[in-house]
């Protein structure tokens, strides 16, 4: 079945990424994948790296003529900023410079656990992997999976909720007027009061040295009824979003549909009741975000992601040196204020290649003509479903 393997450190030369269990045939456009690169890389209150990467993957293995092979599929990413550090980050055991040598963990970072688990003396070592620069490998990922669902008219869209506190109210909004208006926003946003206050609180931020997180939302809409199921743990599409989307930098809250606010109140006022739909079967409304027992309800899918704020800060918080065992401040890195309206773009490419990974397992074959196939007479089959 689908599979992805990331390689690459934020400034070393390229990120690879390599996805195995593409079905054959199916008809691959480079630009949709570009487009969610560039994407992740907008949003107010970004640092300057963005400013010197342009992201675009070149294939190196599995596609022909703009169809995949059904072979892994190899995607690189340059990293523009190596020309930077190409002796900081050299393989060669010749260009090593221990001056350059970074010991003050910053709090909320990999950087303290990670020195201690993997026995390093240079938090470098692993704040170059941990770094959310590898999202952009699995949101090439997600870009390029997303192409099957989307043969099929699923749509996948991501937006903020929320960001610093400040909820943008999109009450009277269909997912997609949300996303559609927010595409435009530099906060991913559809609200331009919030955007207006969102924005001079990230200002505000930069000028004290702080940092934002926030709640971003994903809807899928399309899907069929049945991804995922309900006879094993394991298979369970709400645990399966939850557990991607939890791997993700600075993630540290998944709720799906109404989430927490189910606990709070009555079965009666909650549960989403089954109605005639025309033809069909539908529901009276959408609180569990189209899942009902670890399956997709054909429902829109309503997924909730909270970001934590990003861990460096310009003017830094307490840390102990790990080489001197000193207190003092922790090490401060280019960074951004805030980055939710990447994480938006980010958690969409995340859903959507969970979603293909589960379509695939239900419909899955090995060619674009045997997986038509199956979808086709999956829906068939639950048209006739009571009747
Ligand atoms: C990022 C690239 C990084 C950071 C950011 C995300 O680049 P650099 O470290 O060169 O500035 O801007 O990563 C973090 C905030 C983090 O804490 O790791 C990117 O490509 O998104």
């Amino acid at each position: 079945m689908l599979r992805f393997l990331t390689a690459g450190e934020s400034h070393g030369p390229c990120l690879t990424v390599i996805v195995e269990g593409m079905p054959a045939g199916w008809p691959i456009d480079i630009d949709r994948i570009n487009h969610q690169l560039a994407r992740r890389q907008k949003g107010y209150g970004r640092g300057g790296r963005m400013k010197i990467e342009k992201d675009a993957v070149e294939f190196r293995s599995g596609i022909r003529w703009g169809e995949s092979l059904g072979s892994p599929v190899t995607m690189v990413i340059e990293n523009r900023d190596w020309k930077n550090w190409k002796t900081k980050m050299s393989a060669d055991p010749a260009d090593r410079d221990d001056s350059i040598v970074v010991t003050r963990p910053r709090p909320g970072h990999a950087d303290l656990v990670g020195t201690q688990k993997y026995d390093h003396g240079d938090v470098r070592n692993v704040l170059e992997r941990a770094s959310a620069r590898e999202t952009t490998s699995r949101v090439a990922a997600g870009a390029l999976a997303r192409q099957i669902l989307e043969r099929f008219d699923v749509r996948i869209m991501g937006y903020c909720a929320e960001i610093g506190g400040i909820e943008a109210d999109h009450s009277e909004m269909t997912p997609e007027q949300i996303f559609e208006a927010s595409e435009s926003s530099e906060v991913r946003m559809a609200d331009p009061a919030a955007e207006k206050a969102v924005i001079e609180k990230i200002d505000e931020c930069r000028k004290s040295g702080d940092t934002l997180g926030g709640i971003v939302e994903v809807c899928a809409t399309g899907l069929p009824p049945g991804l995922g199921s309900y006879v094993h743990w394991d298979r369970k599409v709400d645990g399966r979003l939850a557990a991607a989307l939890m791997s993700v930098q600075a993630v540290k809250g998944v709720e799906i549909g109404v989430g927490f606010h189910a606990a709070r109140v009555r079965g009666s006022e909650v549960h989403d009741e089954i109605v005639k739909d025309g033809d069909g079967i539908g529901r009276a409304s959408n609180n569990y975000g189209g899942t009902e027992g670890g399956m997709t309800s054909g429902e829109p899918l309503v997924v909730r992601v909270a970001f934590k704020p990003i861990s460096t800060l310009m003017r830094p918080l307490k840390s102990v040196d790990i080489a001197t065992r000193e207190e003092s401040k922790a090490a401060v890195e280019r960074s951004d204020v805030v980055a939710v309206p990447a994480a938006a773009v980010i958690a969409e490419a995340v859903v959507a290649y969970e979603l293909t990974r589960l379509f695939l397992e239900k419909f899955g074959g090995d060619s674009l003509t045997e997986v038509t196939r199956n979808y086709e007479g999956y829906l068939e089959q639950i048209r006739r479903i009571g009747n």
